[in-house]
């Protein structure tokens, strides 16, 4: 049936999406770098509408982070079904190296991680061939026979691939058998403005691969795209037989050389097979397709009221969450934050955010920082963070870009808990003028009367990919900087952009 659907399908900080079907069921893994709990799973009926079902790594013994710089830690995960178990194959960058974890449901317990020595890159790929080998691909693109009972190797690596002469980082490999061939998807080129997916075939697992002519078969270099760095891509066939792709890409705003604030988010794009090879088609916000019959989830509360024995999995933290820093059952109904001595400059921070999966806005939490100081912040890393701070009787907005800490405004705190708030505006699709931001950040708190007592208006752009580097995309939360806060809910809600 034609319909329309919009993308990103996953909005917000889910780079590196991998897929896999069972019988009409949809699952699908993203990369969560140095945040805790990692790699979250989504389940959907139709592809289009993705529900956040847990996350594989969500206990401390599966994901030590605490040596992991801002941007290493989890990597691209693979997700597969195979012989009746969900497999999923991943990386913990730079230490602990390639891992794997099995579960029979994906929404867990999912399994202790088991090391895989032998395969020393990231991007791990996993398929099994007929007659029940298991081959992992990585980037490289290298490959390696595994036992993956054991994680042990059963041969040595061998280079299969290295993607379209020139072009860097041949990475993010998948095979798949299709028919009587077997195909080998990658992605090159890096995962910036110049990121792309190509493909090659071959008669057996190891190839030998033969480039489709038509590579990259997805790539937005160089066009005026809204969306742009699509690459790393996973293909599915669809229980009616239809071929899909899902693949990450980001929304960039502002002027020159644009901003994205949101970090990698997974789009999907309906795949056609021409002579033998994946067609993608053409890929927008607006998307019209012949489409799986829909299957909407209900939306998400906007409030989380912290009512419930444990968080949601959407609840992340830095590196840990350590059962000594946090509590719903300190006072029940509201989430207290036990600071480490730590401000989130930190490594290690009691901080419990959501990703930022609009780029307009608005996120409010009622804090009581009667015995400590905490408030909400906007994270892209240690270095680029803005806050809107409460305790020892003012409310302050504080900043750090870079190597530079700024306390910028306060005001005395009214008495009593406070509704703390920070709105993000995005500019409009088309720059006023070169240097235009991407978005602005607003940071203040909520008067007696509801009224928004905007204490900041900051330039958006400082905490975006482009200036911080690295992998990921904002995150907005809570946290104690030092002391005991508490925060009795946290509502986010979508504000229109400008058209
Ligand atoms: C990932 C690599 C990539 O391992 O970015 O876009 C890296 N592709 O394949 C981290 O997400």
């Amino acid at each position: 049936m034609i319909g329309r659907y919009a993308n990103p399908v996953i909005a917000g900080m889910h780079p590196d999406p991998s897929i896999c079907r069972v019988g009409e069921h949809y699952y699908l893994a993203c990369s969560s770098f140095e945040y805790f709990p990692g790699v979250p799973i989504f389940h959907s009926l139709d592809l289009v509408h993705w529900e956040l079902i847990g996350n594989a790594l969500d206990r401390p013994s599966q994901l030590p982070l605490d040596n992991a710089p801002s941007s290493g830690g989890v990597y691209a995960p693979t997700l597969r079904h195979y012989d009746g178990r969900f497999w999923l194959i991943t990386s913990n960058v730079p230490h602990g190296g390639t891992l794997l974890v099995t579960s029979t449901d994906p929404a867990g317990p999912w399994s202790e991680p088991r090391a895989l020595p032998g395969v020393q890159g990231i991007d791990p790929d996993l398929a099994w061939d007929d007659d029940g080998n298991c081959w992992c691909t990585f980037a490289g693109i290298e490959q390696v026979r595994i036992d993956p009972a054991t994680g042990a190797a059963l041969s040595r690596p061998r280079r299969i691939w290295s993607g379209t002469p020139g072009t860097q980082w041949p990475e993010a490999p998948h095979l798949y058998k299709v028919g009587d061939l077997w195909y080998l998807l990658i992605a090159e080129g890096g995962t910036e403005r110049g990121h792309g997916i190509s493909v090659a075939r071959g008669p057996s697992p190891n190839g030998p691969f033969e480039p489709c002519p038509g590579n990259p078969i997805l790539t937005h270099r160089s066009t005026d795209q809204p969306i742009q760095n699509t690459g790393h891509g996973d293909l599915v066939q669809a229980h009616d037989g239809s071929w899909w792709m899902v693949f990450l890409g980001i929304r960039p705003r502002g002027g020159t050389p644009g901003w994205h604030v949101l970090g990698r988010e997974t789009f999907l794009a309906p795949v056609a097979w021409v002579d033998g090879w994946p067609v993608v088609d053409d890929v927008s916000p607006e998307m019209q397709a012949d489409l799986l019959p829909q299957h909407p989830f209900p939306e998400p509360p906007a409030r989380d009221d912290f009512d419930g024995a444990d968080l949601h999995p959407r609840w992340i933290s830095v590196r840990s969450r350590p059962g000594a820093t946090w509590s719903l059952k300190d006072r029940p109904g509201w989430l207290t934050l036990h600071g480490r001595g730590g401000s989130l400059d930190d490594p290690a921070v009691s901080f419990v955010g959501r990703r930022q999966e609009h780029l307009s806005c608005r996120v409010r939490t009622l804090i009581d920082a009667s015995a400590g100081r905490g408030g909400l912040a906007v994270r892209l890393d240690e270095q680029h963070h803005y806050e809107i701070e409460a305790g020892d009787g003012e409310i302050c907005v504080r900043v750090r870009i870079g190597p530079v800490v700024q306390w910028r405004t306060a005001r005395p705190e009214p008495t009593g808990p406070v509704v703390l708030r920070i709105e993000t505006q995005a500019s409009g699709p088309s720059p006023d003028h070169p240097r235009q931001e991407p978005d602005v950040v607003r940071l203040g708190f909520e008067s007696s009367d509801g009224r928004f007592v905007v204490l900041d208006e900051l330039d958006g752009r400082y905490l975006s990919t482009e200036v911080a580097g690295g992998f990921t995309g904002r995150v907005i939360g809570m946290y104690a900087a030092a002391g005991t806060v508490r925060f009795d809910w946290l509502s986010y809600d979508p504000t229109p952009d400008p058209p």
